[in-house]
């Protein structure tokens, strides 16, 4: 991974755009309106500890689970500033039971947003690193009377056309991907722009560590606990014992992943009838992160096939995740589809 400093995401973006004969600059507008929210996010969770902003709000989400005062700020912010750009048909949040329309006021473009405001809200309260996931889609519907369709939104991950993640942690990092190479910035807060610094990120074909909330091992079928217990066997030739690391918040486990190598992974359970197929969302988590780790020489299954090939039912919809180093990816996905156990 070649390390390039003081070039900033606005410059790279341009680059890419020039790049591209056909590009308008519209996508261009739209990633960088994107990067003032996450600039304002940052400055929020920085100073989480500080106002009175921490803690439950008392509300259930559409995923009913307690809605974090930051995760509202966020999803507000989001929506806010995007919606009068003029680039987007619609947005859709994993805050918000249906897709988001553009008030009349503002014009409307040809791209779909669909963002998780704040992933790892669990770990808002605790100081650990929470993040924002991205994906944009092209509009596909061509009606003049209608904005969008909900199928705009539905679409396979494959046809996303960028995704990425901010990263609030020791420092706030930006990663996207808009289908040419994995590329993340840094902020320089005393500065306030995103500077190049991890260049054309690939990950390690084969990892070293597994990420798994390991609790859940009672609510897993045996296929599931099989690859677990795989993972944490000795063996020297494979290189196992794995070593555990699971933060409880997507982006950083996926993030130290992606740099590191290795395997990250939220199967399906039977802890809740009502979730059988895990916690995780393809539209707002799953799918942007396959993108991302697809562009980094990685791979995400849903433990049967790409989790880019998987069409959507419902924007909610919720999906196993194997996702990281492409071996370890395909080993998870050998035990699940019962080719080895
Ligand atoms: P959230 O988007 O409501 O924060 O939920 C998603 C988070 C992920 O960041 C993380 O990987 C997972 O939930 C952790 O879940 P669990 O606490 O069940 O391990
Ligand atoms: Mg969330």
């Amino acid at each position: 991974m070649a390390k390039r400093a003081g070039i900033t995401i606005t410059q790279h973006l341009l680059s890419q755009q020039r790049e591209n004969p056909e590009a308008t600059g519209a996508f261009t507008i739209l990633l960088n309106e994107l990067i003032v929210a996450a600039k304002i996010i940052s400055k929020e969770v920085n100073k989480a500890g500080l106002a009175d902003i921490l803690g439950a709000t008392g509300e259930i989400n559409v995923q009913e689970e307690q809605v974090q005062k930051l995760d509202v700020y966020a999803n507000r912010l989001i929506i806010e500033r995007m919606q009068h750009i003029g680039q987007l048909c619609c947005m859709g949040s994993e805050e918000i039971a249906d897709l988001i329309d553009i008030p009349n006021k503002y014009p409307k473009g040809n791209y779909i947003l669909l963002f998780d405001p704040l992933d790892g809200s669990s770990n808002i309260d605790v100081n650990i690193s929470i993040g924002t996931i991205f994906g944009i889609f092209r509009k596909v519907s061509d009606h003049t009377d209608i904005n969008f369709l909900l199928s705009d939104a539905l679409q396979q991950g494959y046809k996303q056309v960028a995704a990425g993640y901010f990263l609030y942690g020791s420092s706030t990092m930006m990663v996207y991907t808009a289908g040419n190479g994995v590329h993340g910035f840094t902020l320089y807060p005393s500065v306030g722009e995103f500077l190049l610094s991890h260049e054309n990120i690939r990950i390690p074909e084969k990892g070293k560590i597994y990420s798994v909330n390991e609790s859940n091992y009672q609510y897993w079928d045996d296929k599931t606990k099989a690859l677990v217990d795989y993972f944490k066997t000795k063996d020297k030739e494979t290189g196992r014992p794995y070593t555990s690391r699971y933060v409880g918040s997507l982006v950083a486990d996926f993030h130290r992943n992606l740099l590191k190598g290795g395997i990250f992974m939220y199967p399906a359970d039977m802890k809740d009838p009502k979730k059988p197929h895990g916690k995780l969302r393809l539209m707002v988590e799953a799918n942007p992160l396959a993108m991302v780790v697809q562009q980094a020489g990685g791979y995400a299954s849903d433990g049967n096939g790409p989790i880019l090939q998987l069409q959507p039912n419902e924007l909610h919809q919720r999906v196993p995740l194997y996702i990281g180093s492409k071996k370890d990816v395909e080993i998870a996905e050998e035990f699940i589809s019962g080719k080895r156990g």
